[in-house]
């Protein structure tokens, strides 16, 4: 068998991209394999998931942590203890710190709702609707020191109809999400093991 990235994927709540992952890692040609699912909250949904799943799971609550650093570093910590070598961020809520995000440089990804580098931040399907765009969509990219700002891997558009919701028009960009993400990784894997 042909050998696998060793991929942990971060999440803080539903886990629907964590899900489209995981599913996407069962093919027996997708390069990734899912080793660990890591959550800042007990309760996060998507831990059930990855537990009926047999996939290895932790939870890092970061309010038991003093500061950035010291939760950043316990993160590193289990990565390391799991030997991960490839890290996705799916819905994780937690602002990375320069020193974790420098180690894992070209190594962590993100997914994000909006065509980047528009409409950067936290309520960016609901600023793509106010600002009466037509077009929005997703973008996966690498994780950089600043937030929704590193290099674009992949992304797909979404028209905006003018009857569209907040709730629709979420609706039909994760549908593409779910669509992008593993085939993001599948390329960032693809890409690491013809320098191994
Ligand atoms: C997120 C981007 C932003 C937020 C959450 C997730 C955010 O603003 N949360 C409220 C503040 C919470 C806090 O204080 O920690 N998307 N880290 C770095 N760069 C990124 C992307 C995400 C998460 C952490 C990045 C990240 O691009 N350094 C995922
Ligand atoms: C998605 O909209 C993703 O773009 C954003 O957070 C949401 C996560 O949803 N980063 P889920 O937890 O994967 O269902």
């Amino acid at each position: 068998m042909k050998r696998k990235i060793k991929t942990a994927i971060l999440i803080s709540g539903r886990g629907s991209n964590m899900q489209a992952l995981i599913k996407a890692s069962f093919d027996s040609d997708f390069p990734a394999q899912i080793v660990l699912v890591l959550s800042n909250k007990a309760d996060a949904s998507g831990l059930k998931f990855a537990e009926q799943n047999d996939i290895a799971t932790a939870v890092i609550d970061h309010k038991k942590f003093a500061n950035r650093q010291d939760f950043d570093q316990k993160i590193d910590e289990v990565l390391q203890s799991h030997q991960v070598e490839l890290v996705c961020l799916a819905g994780f809520m937690r602002i990375l710190s320069p020193q974790l995000v420098k180690k894992w440089h070209k190594k962590m990804l993100n997914i994000h709702p909006s065509l980047l580098p528009n409409f950067k931040g936290a309520n960016a399907v609901l600023d793509a609707l106010n600002a009466q765009a037509k077009i929005t969509g997703c973008t996966t990219h690498f994780v950089s020191e600043e937030v929704d700002s590193g290099e674009i891997i992949m992304q797909s558009q979404v028209k905006i109809s003018s009857d569209d919701n907040l709730a629709s028009l979420s609706a039909k960009i994760l549908e593409q999400e779910h669509i992008i993400y593993p085939r993001s990784l599948k390329i960032v894997c693809e890409n690491l093991l013809k320098k191994i």
